[in-house]
């Protein structure tokens, strides 16, 4: 059991139809204001969040299995963390890390030091984003090994500045008509054991290195980026040995192998880092979403030669690091050593699981049960079939909403139903979300 005492009761209640009309009123605005392009998961307006809980403009209370995508592990306002930000933003908001350079910057990249894979000399650069923090991950791996050629993955997220959307593999909404993209990224097949017939990791990696020495020769290739299990692409789980695999290739040939941790990073799969579970250590982890209890920051952590390779000045960005961040992320990681977040994320694994795999059985509509710790999916096919269902899977989340449980969808096919619940929220809350979830998928197979 968790020992924190929640600001809001941790309770789903649903007064209105969703969205509400305070929710709808907004939307409106919203509409003559903000661009079309922006999309939101839910028509649902936020007004108060904590725990498990988001309480809508309406004063629906809904369970979030979602976390702001993987982001408030600690909640969206643990008392620590808000604290910290207090405390900071009432000394100083902002001096700019490359002007004057400030404590908490330093203790985040010590901090960061200590919880990445590896025992090596390691040092970290701060920025704002994620796809900032793949970026310049890439960036110092061209410049330390003098080579272009980038590897990526099919199924990859990586971010949508344009150097990531083109690391990114999904077109739409993504990368759509938004190009010419960055050169000398090349895309390779990624270990998907739902869908590639069941190949060992051993024999996906071979696949993908046999293929980049035919088609590039190792000596071209700066680096390979891959997210240990791929977020957006759908929460896929390489086979076992892909990873390590790769990584032993990668070290055999001066190439950076980059884990994108953003998604996966920070106790969600039930380890601090998800390379972990297979004893991998990264040259360099791009890290962002959990690290900060909701605040904007993101860091590249990585082997001292490689970091240190660049110049003085070619790294950096007015707010990267911006100390509110920093304190925040300083609180965020105390909270999470202090709750043991990682072994709740693998607590939260054994009791979701097992009601996922029993779902599959009674329902007919998932074709796979995956994931790990509390990073955990179910992909929805026409029965009998591989045949993904977006439709099904939309309606799904709708339903779930309707009733008042947020998840989220997502996949290269949009048939995958992901449960990246707060790692703080309760039993009984999580219960009941699932319970809904059921009942919703029930509800449109039955
Ligand atoms: N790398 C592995 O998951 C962000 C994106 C949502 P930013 N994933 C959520 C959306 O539709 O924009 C992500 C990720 C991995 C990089 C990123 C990018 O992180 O902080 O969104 O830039």
């Amino acid at each position: 059991m968790l020992d924190t005492a929640h600001r809001l009761a941790q309770r789903r209640n649903v007064i209105t139809s969703l969205p509400g009309p305070r929710s709808a009123a907004l939307a409106a605005r919203r509409k003559a204001a903000v661009a079309a392009g922006v999309g939101s998961s839910v028509p649902v307006y936020a007004a108060d969040a904590d725990g498990g809980i988001i309480v809508d403009v309406d004063g629906n209370s809904l369970i979030d299995l979602g976390s702001g995508i993987a982001v408030t592990s600690v909640g969206a306002a643990h008392p620590a963390v808000v604290a910290a930000i207090a405390d900071q933003a009432a000394r100083f908001t902002h001096t700019c890390f490359m002007v004057t350079p400030y404590e908490g910057y330093v203790q985040v990249a010590e901090e960061l030091a200590a919880l990445t894979p590896g025992d090596h000399e390691k040092r970290t650069v701060l920025f704002n984003s994620g796809a900032e923090a793949v970026e310049n991950a890439i960036k110092v791996a061209r410049l330390a090994t003098g080579k272009s050629a980038i590897v990526a993955f099919d199924h990859a997220y990586h971010g949508r500045t344009n150097l990531t959307m083109a690391l990114t593999a999904k077109f739409m909404p993504y990368k759509a008509n938004f190009g010419p993209f960055a050169p000398e990224i090349h895309r390779m097949p990624m270990s998907y054991p739902y869908r590639d017939g069941g190949l060992s990791g051993a024999e996906a990696a071979k696949r993908v290195i046999s293929r980049i020495e035919v088609q590039l020769g190792a000596d071209a290739v700066a680096a390979l980026v891959i997210e240990p299990i791929q977020g957006e692409g759908g929460f896929i789980v390489p086979a076992p040995g892909f990873l390590p695999a790769l990584a032993d290739w990668a070290a055999r040939n001066n190439v950076v192998f980059i884990a994108d941790e953003v998604q996966t990073g920070f106790a969600r799969t039930g380890a601090w880092f998800a390379s972990q579970h297979e004893g991998v250590v990264p040259d360099i982890v791009t890290m962002a979403k959990g690290i900060a209890g909701g605040m904007p920051l993101a860091a590249i952590t990585g082997r001292a030669d490689l970091l240190d390779a660049v110049h003085p000045g070619g790294l950096g960005g007015t707010y990267g690091g911006n100390p509110v961040a920093c304190a925040a992320a300083l609180a965020t990681l105390a909270t999470m050593r202090e709750l043991n977040l990682p072994a709740r994320a693998r607590a939260i694994e054994a009791a979701v699981l097992p009601r996922l795999r029993a779902l599959a059985e009674e329902v007919g509509v998932i074709g796979d049960v995956r994931g790990r710790g509390a990073m955990l999916a179910i992909e929805i096919v026409r029965p009998g079939t591989g045949e993904p269902d977006p439709v099904l899977t939309k309606a799904v989340a709708a339903e779930a909403l309707s009733r008042g449980v947020l998840v989220l969808t997502c996949g290269t096919y949009g048939n995958v139903i992901r449960l990246l619940p707060p790692l703080v929220i309760e039993d009984d809350l999580l219960d009941d979300g699932l319970g809904v979830l059921a009942d919703a998928l029930r509800a449109l197979t039955r």
